[in-house]
């Protein structure tokens, strides 16, 4: 006999005990799951259904507020020249060399964990403006943390490119570099955005000439942490951008089914900020929307800026795309590509004779090749830091475990060729 205790909360006479065989149980179990799966049926397909109300009040629904991306360079890369932003030559040429950079990264490090040289890697492909034109505004004293796909708005801040292999190596000293740059990867979904509202206000107080950025996908929007964060942000008037890369993809969720909001960008309304959607692919529209989110930060007003973009590829090197969602979406995509449109503005602003796209490619390989190098070098690990790194002062049942452990190792010297001392690669 199995018994199941469900207490009710408030008093301990509302409290009941069910007593049922084990196979009741099961059955119950099964049947509640069925149940499940069934609201949540009816909760997606008919998550729009209204019905006639009267009262007389304005209602504030999904219509009241636009949510057209805006755009500089149409996907055919026509424009209108007034709205083009005032960058240098070299600008519109830095940023071209930026995206190819993030392109080639990708598949170069898709390449390395193909050979077994790193444990996974989330590839960028499709997301290139996104990045560049949202890093290339930041400055220096600015401090940016992402999710691990903001590659080159890392490196536009300082990170080294050996850094990037090492972290995708599992070797978690990088993040202790990056952060010498003032930048960090959360692995937790959305957990990491109150730290960010946490150093706004750091930079806040200390009246500091400085934003701090959040990069995030649209599946961290639902996390209560990014709730949280954006939310306080608005209240403390924090110098902080939520810049959320909108790949309308989280693994297999698609964007409908993250949320039943039009668009992230007008949530801000409910966080009391300021918030604009911007086409993700238009690394130039992204670029002045992010520059303008910078000012506006940096005067204590928060603000959203979603890029909508694509994940052209898996979710990770573990994904298979193919298992969830049709190749014609992908095919869509696949036209709007962000360095082809940006190609295409570079020829009509007559700076396409100025790209020798072949040298280009050359440097960013030779690059990564030192990189790479640099992250083979990079020495294998003393078994302890593993227990050490994380406290100045370790404490007692962390020291025991270390003791434990060497102890082990010592009776067991066979074992220490078991100890990755320097993961993959
Ligand atoms: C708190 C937490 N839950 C689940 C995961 C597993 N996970 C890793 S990435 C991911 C989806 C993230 O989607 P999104 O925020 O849209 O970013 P994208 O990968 O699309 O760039 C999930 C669920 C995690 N890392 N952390
Ligand atoms: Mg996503």
């Amino acid at each position: 006999m199995t018994v199941v205790t469900a207490n009710t909360g408030t008093t301990r006479a509302e409290s009941f005990t069910v007593r049922a065989s084990a196979e009741t149980n099961r059955a119950a179990l099964c049947l509640y799951a069925r149940r499940l799966v069934s609201w949540y049926e009816i909760a997606m397909s008919n998550n729009l259904s209204r019905q006639a109300l009267d009262l007389d009040a304005p209602w504030i629904s999904q219509d009241t507020l636009s949510v057209e991306p805006h755009q500089i360079v149409a996907p055919d890369g026509s424009y209108d020249p007034d709205d083009v932003p005032d960058l240098t030559e070299e600008a519109f040429l830095d940023l071209y060399r930026w995206m190819l950079f993030e392109k080639r990264y990708a598949e170069r490090m898709v390449k390395l964990q193909r050979r077994g040289e790193l444990g996974t890697f989330g590839s960028s492909r499709g997301h290139e403006a996104s990045i560049v034109g949202s890093g290339y505004p930041l400055q220096d004293s600015d401090w940016l943390l992402g999710m691990g796909r903001e590659t080159m708005a890392m490196l536009q801040q300082g990170v080294s490119l050996r850094d990037m292999i090492l972290f995708w190596r599992g070797v978690d000293d990088a993040q202790q570099f990056l952060a010498q740059e003032n930048c960090m990867i959360g692995i937790s979904v959305g957990g990491y955005l109150p730290l960010v509202t946490g150093i706004g206000w750091g930079m806040k107080r200390m009246d500091a000439d400085a934003v701090v950025t959040a990069h995030f996908g649209d599946g961290a929007t639902s996390t209560g942490a990014s709730h949280e964060a954006i939310n306080f942000a608005g209240v403390l008037d924090i110098p902080a951008i939520f810049y959320c890369q909108n790949n309308q993809w989280a693994i297999s969720t698609p964007f409908e089914k993250q949320t039943n909001a039009n668009s992230i960008a007008q949530r801000a309304i409910g966080y009391g900020v300021d918030g604009v959607r911007v086409d993700g692919n238009d690394v130039l529209a992204v670029h002045a929307a992010m520059t303008e989110a910078r000012e506006l930060a940096s005067q204590g007003n928060p603000v959203i800026v979603e890029g909508l973009t694509y994940r052209r590829g898996g979710h990770s090197t573990n994904d298979d795309p193919s298992r969830y969602r049709d190749d014609e979406e992908r095919e869509t995509w696949i036209d709007r590509d962000p360095i082809e449109r940006y190609e295409r503005f570079l020829q009509s602003e007559g700076l396409w004779d100025r790209v020798d796209r072949e040298t280009l490619l050359e440097g960013i390989d030779e690059e990564f090749d030192a990189a790479h190098e640099a992250a083979d070098a990079y020495g294998p690990r003393d078994v302890e830091e593993i227990f050490v790194h994380l406290y100045d002062e370790m404490p007692p049942a962390l020291e025991a475990q270390m003791a434990s452990f060497g102890e082990f190792l010592e009776t067991y010297p066979e074992m220490d060729e078991h100890v990755d001392r320097r993961p993959k690669g």
